[in-house]
């Protein structure tokens, strides 16, 4: 059955892919086609979008139309595909650098305008594919290649951001939590309006050797120790208790009905 899948959805053609071996793209892209196939969308009404790096290469690698489009500019194409025709599913593929960067003003009105379509964002930490410069989601103290010393500034929290600024279904999981992410995912792609699902990801040549994380199971295992779900994070909070340092939340943000542009006719 899984096969089968495989099969329908990916370009066999387009292979080998250009990750590096143990990169966590691949899972998230999985992840992604299994929610698809599981809504029983057809290829043919359905557009992966995604702008410039290493996890934008995804939609090059599956059987729909798409668009890889410029850095940053993944959602402004996404918007364009929706509002010219409603009744395609629009999913697009984006980095925490592409989405949160150069494409930061996109994200939040993407959200504000709560567009019809489904955002994954592979949140790896850094700019992978230009190697290894910081991104607004480096942690503070980690190093990259711009941040020799560590990084200085606080991180965007993209699931929180997403919520304020008006997404109807938010959720965070990683590239352990196949299941969970999966099932975050297949919710987006069944919910009206903007759904953006953050899968924290494991990049082992741009951020895991620069940060005492050199093999790929050591930051598979750090995001499986590190991450609280976020009903205990919020009872931790109201307990007066604070989280630790460098973990992060994971679960279901928000699931909402808000006014949505882009809605099938
Ligand atoms: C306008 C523009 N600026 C910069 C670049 C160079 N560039 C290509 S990919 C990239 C960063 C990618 O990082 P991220 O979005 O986090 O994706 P990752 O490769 O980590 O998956 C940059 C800066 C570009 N292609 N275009
Ligand atoms: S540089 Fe990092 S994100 Fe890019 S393919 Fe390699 S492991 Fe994956």
């Amino acid at each position: 059955m899984t096969t089968r899948v495989f099969e329908k959805w990916y370009r066999e053609d387009r292979l080998p892919h250009i990750f590096c071996t143990g990169c966590g793209n691949g899972t998230v892209m999985n992840c992604a086609i299994k929610a698809v196939d599981m809504m029983q969308w057809e290829i043919d009404d359905t557009v992966f979008i995604s702008g410039i790096g290493c996890s934008s290469r995804a939609p090059g690698y599956i059987s729909t139309d798409s668009l890889h489009t410029t850095h940053g500019r993944a959602l402004a194409f996404a918007t364009g595909v929706k509002m010219a025709n409603p009744d395609l599913n629009v999913v697009v593929f984006t980095g925490d650098g592409d989405l949160s960067a150069i494409g930061g003003n996109h994200f939040i009105h993407a959200c504000r305008r709560n567009i019809d379509m489904t955002v994954i964002c592979m949140n790896n930490m850094i700019y992978g594919m230009t190697g290894g410069q910081g991104s607004p989601c480096t942690p503070v103290g980690k190093i990259s290649t711009t941040t020799p010393y560590g990084a200085t500034e606080p991180v965007f929290d993209l699931a929180d951001l997403a919520v304020a600024a008006g997404a109807s279904h938010v959720a965070r999981w990683t590239s352990y939590h196949t299941k969970e992410l999966t099932k975050a995912i297949e919710t987006g792609l069944a919910t009206e309006g903007l759904s953006f699902i953050e899968a924290m990801v494991q990049c082992p040549t741009a951020y895991g050797r620069r940060n005492k994380l050199r093999q790929v199971t050591d930051q598979v295992e750090w995001m499986r120790t590190h991450a609280i779900l976020l009903q205990k994070a919020r009872r931790m909070e109201q307990e007066g208790k604070p989280i630790p340092e460098e973990h992060f939340t994971v679960g279901e943000f928000i699931h909402r009905q808000r006014p949505a542009m882009g809605v099938r006719r």
